[in-house]
């Protein structure tokens, strides 16, 4: 029996590595990527056919369209949120119309072979926007329906794309006379900012904690661009791609809405730099705030609550932050950095 197929789009970038090795490992689905790079060697290994070009190029989907037949696509392609301010016209293209491309490709699939098409959205924190750090600071864990008037481009993309896939899962060409062969089962998580010990992100605002961790493990300084007292829920790598492949495995009748928010630790970023310090003592951190970069954090909440996730399908990060640090994030990086030297 031909092996299904995933379609993997922004495979490149720091979710897709730690995707692609969980896949592999799992080997009951045969692999395509999609990235406007070609894959690191090590990661391309493990891919049955890599595609390099953009999710705009609608002739390169319709290519993927006809050679694969697809049942599942995580769409990881995205500029995130401070690039996205500084192109707000390109992050609009990328994140919203390369995701409409994404759900008539998963449509197109869906009707060609009848069955469903598991949809994998990563939306995150960035749907949400608190009025004011009064706001922030009084709401508690924000639950996935509250607070989300987004002041960020990349948030407003994310917003808009949980919604266009429920449309696509729910009611798409609702007036059609003809009843639809396939549909797209669209299924969403917010993720919190994500913190990998593998890859260093660029683009993010929630940059500021993986950056320092990063800085210190290769011995250089590090000024921090929000205020010590800023706080938003963060989570390490592992519990993300684990998420992703939870969800996408759960039963289509065991979840009682599209998108999920998911957390596992919410420190503020003086709270980082503490941990940062016990692992290596000599580093040197500053914090130079960015008051621009910083209202955009405030914006978003300082925890969420993911109660809905673990009840439906089970969510359980292994991760707190002090685990995250102890047996993930620190032994990972020295071993990274410790080979480069
Ligand atoms: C970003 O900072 O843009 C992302 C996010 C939290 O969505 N990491």
């Amino acid at each position: 029996m031909r092996k299904p197929v995933v379609v993997i789009t922004g495979a490149g970038g720091e979710i897709g590595h730690g995707l692609i090795e969980q896949l592999a490992a799992d080997g009951t689905r045969l692999i395509v990527t999609l990235d406007m790079a070609p894959l690191e060697v090590p990661l391309a290994k493990h891919v049955a056919r890599e595609f390099t070009g953009s999710i705009l190029d609608r002739s390169l989907l319709e290519r993927i369209h006809s050679e694969f037949e697809v049942d599942m696509v995580f769409h990881l392609a995205a500029l995130l949120s401070t690039r996205s301010e500084f192109s707000p016209v390109m992050a609009h293209e990328v994140n919203v119309e390369g995701t409409l491309n994404l759900l008539e490709f998963a449509q197109h699939e869906a009707e060609s072979h009848g069955r469903p098409v598991t949809f994998l959205y990563p939306s995150s924190i960035a749907a949400y926007g608190m009025p004011s750090l009064d706001a922030k600071r009084t709401a508690g864990r924000v639950k996935e329906h509250e607070w989300t008037h987004p002041t960020t481009m990349y948030g407003c993309n994310k917003l808009y794309c949980e919604q266009l896939g429920e449309y696509y899962a729910r009611h798409y060409k609702q007036l059609s006379a003809e009843s639809i062969a396939g549909r797209v089962d669209f299924r969403a998580v917010r993720f919190p900012g994500l913190i990998s010990a593998i890859t260093v992100p660029s683009g993010g605002t929630s940059d500021y904690a993986p950056e320092m961790i990063h800085a210190a493990a290769k011995g250089e300084p590090y000024a921090c661009f929000v205020r010590p007292d800023a706080q938003i829920p963060f989570m390490a790598m592992p519990d993300g791609v684990g998420a992703l492949l939870k969800l996408a495995a759960a039963p289509r009748a065991s979840l009682t809405q599209t998108t999920y928010n998911l957390g596992a630790f919410a420190p503020t970023a003086d709270d980082v730099r503490r941990e940062v310090l016990q692992a290596f003592p000599g580093a040197q951190m500053s914090f130079i705030v960015d008051t621009k970069r910083q209202g955009i954090i405030d914006s978003w909440p300082a925890d969420v609550d993911d109660g809905a996730a673990r009840k439906d399908w089970g969510f359980a990060p292994e991760f707190d932050f002090e685990r995250a640090f102890r047996d993930y994030l620190i032994p990972t990086i020295r071993r990274r950095y410790d080979r480069n030297r």
